[in-house]
């Protein structure tokens, strides 16, 4: 941790401020609500925001890397994990641009996660297109800085698709009941340009049954051998399986599909998610399948109630059913986020149980986290 660090962490805690967004029950946001709605409100103007983190990772034999940053592959200690910044711009009534760039831990320049334009003058649907979030996963649509761990779950980062660059067509606004997206994008992931004629398409229904709980059905399938999260898996792992030579041989096609849900009543919230992916090429076959539960309740303090707030998540992971080995991940993390300015400045202490289904290593983890988005 460098001097530097130290005092940019220090700047970001001083100008912690009580600015704060409402918790909401749809997680992806392409549009901006309209004043005084309820719901997804994509913030206009300037935003940033940082993580800076603090792992500690037992080091047993052999351990097997989720690419996380928190184990000694990843460089765990301390990092300045995210550094972002977002610009999102409304022109008139119908047409909204948005960017945001990133350059965190272990980057040496800016890198575009989003890029995109949305317009909203039709009845049926809004048409976003550009770089952007592929609609698939609540885990993985929901602002990291929103999620009550301080880490994704397994389902999200390896079986979801990422942010590509295509054409979403979607009408999930703000108090819909029904909410759609329908998507093509290259597949090929993000700052790729489609170069094999691939496509991914993702299809996400969001149904709110209540205001207070929402559920969600996706699908996807991709044809593109490219940079898929599942192969990056496949590689920080040694190749596991040996599918590896399929994708370097440009042809596996990756189907998924999953379902989660999303509960918030008082100050408790809750959220459940299952995803299941096929993986075909060469006439090999792998599924992959997991889910996971999270929750989190604000005590009372003084009159607040969002200030502590305690969290427990338990989820497994399995990469390939027909093999029990170190990658079938059952993990309970528990701990606590402290809501400086609700979810918009906050401390996590959490700390990740990791037990492997065979061959069991030693690779819990202790996090300390403090993010800060500031606008
Ligand atoms: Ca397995
Ligand atoms: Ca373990």
């Amino acid at each position: 941790m460098t001097s530097k660090h130290v005092l940019m962490v220090a700047a970001v805690m001083l100008s912690c401020s009580g600015v704060c967004s409402a918790q909401t029950l749809r997680p992806a946001s392409y549009w901006k609500c309209p004043t005084g709605k309820p719901g997804p409100v994509k913030q206009m103007g300037f935003n940033a925001r940082v993580e800076a983190r603090y792992s500690l990772t037992q080091d047993g034999p052999a351990l097997p890397s989720w690419g996380s940053r928190d184990d000694h592959q990843g460089g765990d200690g301390y990092n300045t994990r995210r550094l972002r910044a977002s610009y999102g711009h409304q022109f008139g009534e119908d047409l909204l641009a948005y960017a945001h760039v990133r350059r965190d831990w272990g980057m040496d320049e800016f890198e575009i996660r989003d890029a995109y334009l949305t317009y909203s003058g039709w009845d049926f649907a809004n048409l976003t297109a550009g770089q952007m979030k592929a609609p698939f996963s609540r885990d993985h649509l929901t602002s990291h800085i929103k999620n009550p761990l301080a880490e994704r779950s397994l389902i999200s980062t390896i079986l979801a698709p990422k942010r590509d660059v295509g054409l979403l067509l979607h009408k999930a606004d703000c108090t819909d009941t029904f909410g759609w997206y329908a998507g093509i994008y290259g597949g090929d992931g993000t700052n790729k340009t489609n170069t094999h004629g691939t496509y991914l398409t993702v299809l996400r229904a969001e149904y709110l049954a209540t205001p207070e709980l929402n559920v969600a059905l996706d699908w996807a399938h991709n044809n593109s051998p490219l940079n898929t999260p599942y192969q990056k898996l496949l590689k920080k792992n040694d190749g596991a399986y040996g599918l590896q030579t399929l994708y370097d041989a440009e042809a596996v096609d990756e189907d998924a599909w999953g379902l989660d849900l999303s509960f918030a009543h008082g100050g408790t919230r809750a959220w459940a998610g299952y995803t299941r992916s096929n993986i075909e090429g060469g006439g090999r076959s792998v599924a992959a399948d997991g889910w996971y539960v999270k929750a989190g309740h604000h005590l009372p303090w003084r009159g607040e109630t969002n200030t502590l707030e305690l969290v427990a998540g338990y989820e497994e992971f399995d990469p390939n059913t027909d093999v029990a080995d170190r990658l079938d991940a059952r993990w309970l993390t528990i701990g606590f986020n402290y809501h400086v300015a609700k979810s918009n400045c906050q401390w996590r202490l959490q700390y990740v149980v990791r037990d492997e289904k065979q061959d069991d290593v030693s690779n819990n983890t202790l996090i300390l986290d403090y993010e800060h988005t500031f606008r």
